[in-house]
């Protein structure tokens, strides 16, 4: 049996990111196309609980332990990944490893820069396919306020696009297929469909999943 594929979006808050996900997975499961739906953080779980006491302001956590923490979220998952995708099934994530690196680095702490934030995530399972929504400042803004959570704010935020973009220049950044976020819903879910299902289609039968 084919195994399944591993697909992967990114981008920042408001980039639609959530929303065009959701819309690949309804899209995918009307086809017949056997596919699990995923985000990370994951709260659901010890571990998800935590980091999202921390995002809602409930706890302090030191900049390298809630890294690695979600780091850990994401690990505690494999498992879970793997059989599914050698069952056949099509994993579709929002958010993983590319947001668990910038979000960290634009901290701007001294010894959390993005290379150190990049080791906990080494072995993690490599995606087929990594959809970048990207969007510019102007278009994010003219989305609306920010929510209440840590990371929400503008000047964050501008670091969290600067160090994506510097991503780009790195091996990680080789994953990225960009789309343009600005476009209407209409079209941005159109050019996800026709990537995703190229990868999809794509024979990898016996290729195993990178790491
Ligand atoms: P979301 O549920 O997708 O809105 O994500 C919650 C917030 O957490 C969002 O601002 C992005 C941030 N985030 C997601 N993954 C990581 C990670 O691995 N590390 C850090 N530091 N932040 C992350
Ligand atoms: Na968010
Ligand atoms: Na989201």
């Amino acid at each position: 049996m084919a195994r399944g594929k591993l697909i992967v979006f990114e981008g920042l808050d408001r980039s639609g990111k959530s929303t065009q996900c959701e819309r690949l997975v309804s899209y995918l499961t009307e086809k017949g196309v056997p596919v699990k739906h995923r985000r990370f953080p994951d709260r659901t779980t010890p571990i998800g609980q935590m980091i999202n006491n921390y995002l809602q302001g409930q706890t302090e956590q030191e900049d390298h332990v809630i890294h690695l923490l979600f780091s850990a979220n994401r690990w505690e998952a494999v498992p879970s990944i793997e059989a599914d995708i050698n069952a056949g099934i099509t994993v579709i994530i929002d958010r993983y490893y590319y947001s668990g690196c910038v979000y960290s680095a634009a901290k701007n702490n001294p010894s959390l820069s993005l290379s150190w934030s990049r080791h906990p995530e080494e072995g993690l399972p490599r995606p087929d396919l990594c959809l970048f929504l990207d969007i510019s400042a102007e278009d994010a803004a003219k989305r609306g306020g920010w929510g209440e959570e840590r990371y929400e704010k503008q000047e964050l935020q501008d670091r969290v696009r600067q160090l994506f973009a510097d991503m780009r220049a790195t091996d990680d950044g080789s994953d990225f297929v960009t789309i343009n976020a600005g476009q209407s819903l209409e079209e941005v879910a159109s050019a996800i469909r026709q990537h995703a299902e190229s990868c999809i289609e794509a024979k990898l039968d016996s290729s195993p999943l990178r790491r």
